[in-house]
């Protein structure tokens, strides 16, 4: 990877969380995707499984503020997260799955729909409300479900998502 396209990686990787684009990563962002989870799953906000995904959020963000935010206005901005966030996250994987793992592991329990593990459709869904252009979510979702048994386990949902922003430098 050259310089050029691993900039623009991380900018995509900025903008994805940024996801009302306001020009910084702020708690906001995290709440906001939560409520748009919700609406497209048709999850009541004040449901136990809504409860969880606000909670999440709130835990995720401010795991991202705790590494990030590093003049604590409250917003990570795309200096901090250049400069903070990708670094800490390349150096240590797990420690993004640990901030990441209680939103995902709410927001799998709302696109769960059956109750019978998440489906491609449905990951396919919740990527596309949270800003992933159409062709990238459904190729996301196929290769989540690696065995093709119609159902994605949250092991490797967790293993994607952190992948997806461990990126290497050039
Ligand atoms: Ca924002
Ligand atoms: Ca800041």
């Amino acid at each position: 990877m050259d310089s050029a396209e691993y900039e623009a990686k991380i900018a995509s990787r900025f903008e994805a969380f940024d996801q009302d684009g306001s020009g910084s990563i702020d708690r906001e962002d995290f709440s906001g995707a939560a409520a748009a989870l919700l609406a497209e799953f048709g999850t009541a906000a004040r449901s136990d499984k809504g409860q969880a995904l606000y909670s999440g959020a709130e835990a995720f963000w401010q795991g991202m503020a705790g590494i990030a935010d590093v003049d604590g206005d409250q917003r990570v901005s795309r200096q901090e997260f250049v400069t903070g966030a990708v670094k800490r996250l390349r150096d240590s994987p797990e420690r993004f799955a640990e901030i990441a793992r209680p939103f995902l592991h709410a927001a799998i329990a709302v696109a769960d729909e059956d109750g019978g593990g998440v489906t491609p459709a449905a990951v396919e869904r919740a990527l596309r409300v949270l800003g992933v252009d159409r062709a990238a979510a459904e190729r996301v979702a196929r290769e989540l479900d690696a065995d093709g048994d119609g159902r994605i386990r949250e092991a490797d949902i967790l293993t994607g998502f952190a992948g997806y922003y461990v990126t290497p430098e050039p």
